[in-house]
């Protein structure tokens, strides 16, 4: 998805752009991505790949989160610096701060108390990689860069009901509840803690504007300012779907952390500020799902 989304914002930078998919290139592999890095040898690599997923595939698988990330991040990063890469932007994540922090979320609170449990695996291979550019960057003068994006939405999201994030599961499970004239729409947990969405687009802008514009150690909280619930979300979602049946709550599912919401001083400060609305996105996104929904392409 923010792969994608970068793609799309950086053909208008005249600049080359090259991308290798999946099936030509697993990251993973340490020699085959330090084989492709030192062929192709970019000016700059943005590390959007990673093992990514929903508070259930977070929570149930653990040992994938940790390993896949920890290797891609491995192989790309010693990949890039031996390529002699100059620049590089890793994305990271809003869980990466501990789970009491201070909202909304500073950049110095990294690493300042215990993490939420259920993405822990996530958020520890995530700090890894913040460090491993940090640690690049003082030894030897690299300009790698860490980029923290709130929860992201847009095209190309993954929609799967137990393995995706709440926003693009709940578009899904409306979606379905409309067309299965279905009574009720079960939402995970109890509604009440709050998320910060950004559209993919905006992302994207504000990870160029960031590649262009900043250059330090301690990484950089990218979001959209503000955050609701998720029963405000559910809400907003079966409103732009046009499901009018009741929302339940199912008690059994984890809430994950309360609150995420991040601290965009320092980007706003760099001369950054979101364009969509949560409600545009969420129109766009839909419109976007129904057109793949029919062929199952999601
Ligand atoms: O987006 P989400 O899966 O992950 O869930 P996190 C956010 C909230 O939505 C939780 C609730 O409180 C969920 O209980 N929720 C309600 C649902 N209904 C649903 C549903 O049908 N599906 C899902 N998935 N959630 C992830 C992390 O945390 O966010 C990752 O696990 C990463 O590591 C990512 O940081 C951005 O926002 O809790």
């Amino acid at each position: 998805m923010v792969g994608s989304a970068l793609v799309r914002r950086l053909a208008v930078e005249g600049c080359e752009i090259l991308t290798r998919p999946r099936d030509l290139l697993d990251l993973q592999d340490v020699v085959a991505t330090h084989r492709y890095l030192a062929d192709v040898r970019p000016d700059a690599v943005l590390l959007a790949a990673a093992k990514v997923g929903g508070i259930g595939a977070n929570a149930a698988q653990p040992a994938t989160f940790l390993s896949h990330n920890l290797a891609i991040q491995h192989a790309v990063i010693t990949g890039a610096f031996q390529a002699g890469v100059e620049k590089l932007l890793f994305l990271g994540s809003s869980c990466i701060y501990p789970k009491h922090a201070t909202q909304p979320l500073r950049e110095d609170a990294l690493m300042a108390g215990p993490l939420e449990p259920t993405n822990e695996a996530y958020a520890i291979a995530k700090i890894a990689g913040i460090k491993l550019c940090q640690a690049y960057r003082s030894q030897y003068g690299t300009d790698y860069v860490s980029v923290m994006p709130c929860n992201l939405y847009g095209p190309c999201d993954t929609f799967d009901l137990e393995t995706a994030h709440v926003l693009p599961a709940l578009m899904r499970k409306a979606h379905e509840a409309k067309r299965n004239a279905l009574d009720v729409l079960t939402v995970w947990g109890t509604g009440t803690p709050r998320r910060e969405f950004l559209h993919v687009n905006d992302a994207a802008d504000a990870l160029v504007h960031v590649l262009k514009t900043y250059s330090e150690a301690q990484p950089i909280n990218v979001g959209a300012g503000h955050d609701v619930t998720v029963s405000e979300l559910a809400e907003l979602i079966c409103d732009v779907v046009g499901y009018a049946g009741r929302i339940i709550y199912d008690h059994t599912r984890p809430d994950g952390t309360a609150r995420k919401l991040l601290s965009c001083d320092r980007l706003r400060a760099l001369g950054w500020r979101p364009r969509i609305a949560l409600r545009d996105g969420l129109d766009s996104t839909y419109q976007w799902f129904q057109e793949q929904y029919d062929d199952h392409a999601y």
